[in-house]
């Protein structure tokens, strides 16, 4: 298949909660050609009326990597299809067996011209704040090669943001738990996040830049899952707690 049909093929799976075969089965992809099929793939969205919102860093920690059997940090892009309000509901029948993970999410205050060192970032966010991320991988059984993902956006599918508050640089050392109604199923440190979230934020400057995507005022940043991602459950209220930064949550029916 070309890149537009691998597209289409992932947009398809997406669409319709179906899974399909890991694209590496039938044929290899470079790199750079899974980035263009995730392009053309969100393309198809925005052709829909789907508006970008921002993007997404993954396998920015150690748990996430070891969990998925991959070794390289990758991103994708998010829209406002994804958004579930905090506190809001998700209907089970809208994925194919999506996951949850805590994660912390920035906004960004101006436009990101090129990559930006760490120690320059501050200007550029105006708002940080704990956030989960739904991830729904379109391909068979949740497995996929880093190609694979990179083509299928990431597994990106919904984001949860709770409250901003003031950016602060001291978030390299903070607890976050996800919980199913109240019971903690995975937890971490912010630490996880290469050391400091702010990294990542570092990191999606240069990879953005990279792939000649825009990074704008307004845009949110998810920086990475700081433990392993739990399988949702019908009926359950799925929470993020990011200490320091408070926490969101959202209903699964
Ligand atoms: C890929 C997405 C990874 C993260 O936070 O590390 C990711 C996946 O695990 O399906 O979102
Ligand atoms: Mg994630």
């Amino acid at each position: 298949m070309n890149i537009n049909e691998l597209a289409q093929l992932v947009d398809n799976a997406a669409f319709n909660a179906t899974a399909v075969k890991q694209i590496s089965e039938g044929q290899q992809l470079t790199l750079d050609e899974a980035y263009e099929v995730q392009k053309q793939m969100i393309d198809l969205r925005l052709n829909r009326g789907e508006k970008l919102i921002g993007l997404k860093m993954g396998f920015t920690s150690e748990a996430k990597m070891k969990q998925m059997g991959v070794n390289d940090m990758i991103w994708g892009r998010l829209t406002d299809e994804m958004i579930v309000q905090d506190g809001g509901s998700v209907n089970m029948t809208k994925y194919i067996h999506a996951r949850a993970e805590p994660e912390i999410c920035f906004r960004i205050a101006k436009d990101i011209k090129g990559e930006i060192a760490l120690e320059d970032l501050d200007e550029y966010v105006d708002g940080i704040a704990p956030a989960i991320e739904i991830i729904d991988s379109r391909f068979e059984n949740f497995k996929f090669s880093l190609e694979d993902v990179v083509a299928d956006n990431c597994s990106s599918t919904g984001v949860v943001v709770g409250k901003w508050l003031t950016p602060s640089r001291e978030i390299s050392n903070l607890k976050m738990t996800l919980s199913f109604d109240k019971e903690v199923r995975a937890e971490g440190s912010s630490f996880d996040i290469l050391g400091d979230p702010w990294k990542s934020l570092q990191a999606a400057t240069r990879l953005a830049h990279h792939y000649g995507e825009e990074i704008k005022a307004g845009h949110i940043i998810m920086a990475g899952a700081s433990t392993a991602a739990i399988f949702i459950e019908k009926g359950a209220t799925i929470s993020a707690e990011v200490e320091k930064l408070g926490s969101c949550s959202f209903k699964v029916s």
